[in-house]
């Protein structure tokens, strides 16, 4: 460029001034053709030769201009040629220098994998030292006469269940001659139960457990006669189904003198081992739905059913807080409790004489209001007699069942599984002889106390005692707990990745990054998974039954993991942590080069819907490349076969694509937990969404903080319609907001195991139906199991590309169909768990002044 302009101006400089010494080297050309010129005379006049000569002159300037064009073009193309060739190097470099990182990446991988197996106990790597069976010893110690002491330290073989294996259980069949009044119904639910639990095994060497349904009607069950009872039945489970009120039927068990475990409803006292047998819930499974827990307060206070039989030896026993005395007592706080109902009538029942005074259920007890009271009172059967009763217990969750608190007088019942299940958040206990207080405590409980016990009681229904699977379940968990073995992992779905894909070289022009640098480019790097096998069984199952409802499998992570304190990485625990500026902090390009936070360095996986534009979903996918932190990208492809995924040229951009046909085209395939996701971030991602690298590093940033929230960029919220009394869905802007879309959001994997294995199934099946809502339906899940707000990052209100067609209006039937979705998920779930927030993040110096040497964290956001 700068030759060309040079030599115009010398060639106009010397046509019209005919100086032509300014360029140095046009002059000595000149002056020889000058020179060339005198030796051949034309004779001519002087004019003449004059004006010949500036012709002359005129043309071999041009000559020589013509020469130096030449030149010029080549010296042009030669540096040209020089600059690409420069450039090539320049990527060489770049892709060397990103190869030396992966190698340098592998490297440091393979050599903590090697630490970790050289610094592990010897105990964690190798098989444990079998364990001795205590048992042959301690049987000498028999008790005859009574009822065995048991604990599981005394009576237990541990020595069957390794924590190296899973759990089994092995279930002898259910005999109908053992279980006597069982209805049909209720045997059939539980072998069917029995045979579909991923604990069960027909291999009774390796089970841990031995479990067997007897009959309470049975006078003497031979259990001595059971294959492997072995003598004095270790390890065994005796379930007893009581199916008879306490009334016709004797509830003392033979004393059969064995090391086995019993579980049953009704207890007798000095049959019960504390922290040994197990107390049963009603063996009866409903399908009808529960009921809906608002409004918090109903138009009965406490409602009460239950009759009084009095038996003749009751006045010998003479004890101060017999169930007679309860009884006065609530009548005489009649006018309270009858408020909601009366009691049922005084009935007396005929076959009682044997035990004392005792409540027993009314006959129309079925028709209480308990959906319209607060609180349900009941009584429990007096301790030196029963432990637990199945009038006690089914009342219990039938009381839940509608909503209505238990008010159990009587502060030391044993309830279903109290052994797991913190019944004290969900039911109110109080000792019987503060039944003249009662309407005084009652009084006190506000609202949002209501409201919690009511969601507990019913979460504990759900989850616990809804379905002869859940029964089969905890029983086993009930043993398993106990002996503290580590659940199964989670169920993850098997991943058939399509193989051979094509990959080709991506179109230059669709990255239209800008060069700002959001992070280290590194190798794909899992989380690691199942580091609390132990800790989870041991310290932490109480949490897993009563807070977060999922016992029954292990998780690989849970986005409730503890986190460090911050010094921690700079004493001893610095394992994967990148804090910034090495610990220093910093803003910009310090901030830019290391993730820092609270959790070790972690990766992401974009999940990608697509369904039938492969276009628009090979531009989505280009535009990942160079997205630091990204692990891999998992294409769900939701479209038809063909064309399908193998017909496609796919990018090359840095990390591996895999994609997965799904086997039937759903939206819930965005939260399936496919196997190959093997990072805790989940980046969900519609095939048009369009977001800036900077915007998705940032959002993972603060996903990172808040692992048990959904990170989104859109967001929406549910709007109340006072006409119509009911929800609808908005997406207005605005100033509080309860969803954000799953177009683009990150979440936990954790929540897609929720989504798809214990989320209510008719939220599936709504979602398939309708296609659509299925981002309605995370938002209600991640609501619900949190009781928090997602969280909105970035000023971004849409997120589409701009030339794919969308434009969902108001009026559209998709619109209109998701304000039914939140007013049918809402009925499902009891209540609508979805909140408000008024908060939107940024990044911590958007919008600050910041001084000259200093950068922002972030450029434009
Ligand atoms: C760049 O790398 C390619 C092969 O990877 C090689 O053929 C070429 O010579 C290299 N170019 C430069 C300028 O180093
Ligand atoms: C923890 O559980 C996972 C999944 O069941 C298993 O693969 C892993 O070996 C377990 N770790 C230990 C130390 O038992
Ligand atoms: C959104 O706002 C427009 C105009 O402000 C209003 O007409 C429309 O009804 C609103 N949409 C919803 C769903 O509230
Ligand atoms: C728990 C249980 O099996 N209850 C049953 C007892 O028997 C009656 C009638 O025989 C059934 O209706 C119950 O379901």
């Amino acid at each position: 460029m700068r030759l060309y302009t040079h030599t115009t101006r010398c060639y106009r400089v010397a046509a019209a001034v005919g100086v032509l010494t300014i360029c140095g080297v046009l002059l000595p050309l000149l002056v020889m053709s000058y020179l060339d010129r005198k030796t051949f005379p034309p004779a001519k006049p002087q004019e003449l030769t004059t004006l010949s000569e500036n012709e002359r002159i005129r043309l071999s300037v041009r000559g020589e201009k013509m020469d130096l064009e030449k030149k010029r073009t080549n010296i042009k193309l030669e540096m040209e040629n020089l600059q690409l060739e420069g450039e090539t190097a320049k990527e060489n470099i770049t892709r060397k220098r990103s190869d030396l990182q992966r190698l340098t990446e592998m490297m440091s991988t393979q050599k903590r994998l090697r630490r970790i197996a050289e610094e592990a106990p010897e105990g964690m790597l190798s098989e444990p030292l079998g364990l001795p069976d205590l048992g042959e010893e301690r049987s000498q110690h028999v008790n005859h006469g009574k009822f065995r002491p048991c604990t599981y330290d005394e009576c237990f073989d541990y020595s069957r269940c390794s924590l190296r294996k899973h759990f089994r259980a092995f279930f002898y069949s259910l005999e109908e001659d053992q279980l006597v009044g069982v209805p049909r119904m209720t045997i059939s639910e539980l072998s069917r139960a029995i045979r579909s639990n991923r604990h069960s095994t027909p291999n009774a060497d390796e089970a841990c457990i031995f479990v067997v349904f007897v009959s309470a009607k049975l006078k003497a069950p031979n259990l001595p006669a059971l294959k492997y009872w072995n003598g004095d039945g270790a390890n065994h489970l005796v379930v007893v189904v009581d199916n008879c009120t306490r009334s016709n039927c004797d509830h003392r068990i033979p004393s059969v003198e064995s090391r086995a475990i019993y579980a049953r409803q009704i207890f007798p006292a000095e049959q019960f081992r504390d922290d040994f047998d197990i107390v049963l819930p009603p063996l009866q499974w409903k399908s009808d739905p529960l009921s809906y827990m608002l409004p918090v307060r109903r138009q009965n206070t406490l409602t009460f059913s239950g009759t009084y039989v009095r038996s003749e030896n009751e006045e010998a026993a003479g004890m101060r807080l017999t169930s007679r005395y309860i009884y006065e007592e609530i009548l005489k706080n009649a006018q309270y409790a009858t408020q909601s109902r009366e009691f049922c009538s005084s009935r007396s029942l005929g076959r009682v004489q044997e035990l004392r005074g005792a409540w027993v259920d009314c006959e129309d007890s079925r028709t209480e209001p308990l959906s319209e009271s607060i609180f349900a009172l009941m009584i429990a059967p007096d301790e030196d007699c029963f432990v637990s009763t199945d009038i006690l217990s089914s009342r219990l969750i039938r009381a839940i069942w509608h909503g209505a608190i238990p008010v159990i007088l009587g502060d030391s019942v044993r309830l279903p599984f109290d052994s797991l299940l913190q019944w004290r958040k969900a039911v109110i206990m109080v000792a019987k002889a503060r039944v003249p207080e009662i309407p005084l405590i009652l009084r006190t409980y506000n609202d949002e106390d209501i409201f919690a016990l009511r969601r507990q009681g019913r979460r504990l229904v759900e989850t616990y005692f809804k379905t002869a699977d859940q029964f089969i379940e905890t029983l086993i968990s009930a043993v398993r707990y106990k002996v503290k073995v580590q659940a199964f992992p989670e169920r993850s779905q098997k991943t058939e990745i399509v193989p051979n894909l094509d990959f080709g070289p991506m179109n230059q022009q669709l990255s239209s990054e800008t060069d700002e640098a959001l992070g280290p480019l590194e190798t794909p790097y899992p989380s690691l998974a199942f580091q609390r096998n132990f800790s989870l069984t041991l310290n932490y199952w109480r949490d897993l039954f009563n807070v977060h409802f999922h016992p029954h499998s292990m998780s690989a992570w849970r986005p409730t993991d503890p986190v460090l304190p911050s010094d921690a990485k700079f004493r001893g625990s610095s394992f994967g942590f990148r804090p910034i500026g090495f610990g220093a902090g910093g803003s910009g390009k310090e901030f830019a080069e290391a993730l820092g936070g609270n959790y070790p360095r972690e990766q992401f996986t974009a999940v990608v819907l697509t369904y039938d534009r492969p276009q628009v979903l090979i531009e989505g996918i280009s535009n990942f490349k160079g997205l630091p932190y990204l692990s891999k990208v998992l294409v769900v492809w939701n479209g038809p076969d063909s064309p399908g995924p193998e017909t496609l040229t796919w990018p090359e951009i840095g990390v591996p694509i895999q994609v997965v046909k799904a086997p039937v085209n759903s939206l819930n395939n965005r939260f399936v937990p496919w196997d190959a996701i093997e990072t805790e971030a989940v980046l969900s991602l519609d095939d048009d969404a369009r977001l800036r690298h900077d915007e998705l590093i940032f959002a993972f940033r603060v996903w990172r903080e808040n692992r048990d929230r959904v990170v989104g960029f859109p967001g929406r919220f549910h709007a109340y319609d006072s006409v119509h009394r009911q929800w609808n869905y908005n997406s207005n802007h605005s100033c509080e907001l309860s969803m954000v879309l799953t177009g683009a959001a990150f979440f936990h994997k954790f929540y897609m195991y929720e989504y798809t294995y214990r989320m209510a199934p008719e939220i599936r099946q709504t979602v398939d139906d309708l296609m659509n809502c299925e981002d309605i339906a995370l938002n209600f899940l991640v609501a619900h199991l949190t009781r928090k707000t997602p969280l909105k990052v970035t000023s971004k209100w849409t997120f589409r590309c701009p030339g794919c067609p969308v434009a969902l209006s108001e009026h559209d039937s998709h619109f209109l169909e998701r304000h039914d979705c939140i007013n049918k998920f809402s009925q499902l779930y009891g209540y609508n768990p979805l909140l408000y927030t008024q908060l939107r993040a940024d990044s911590v110096l958007f919008k600050t002044r910041v001084p000259h040497d200093r950068q922002k964290c972030f450029k434009f956001i």
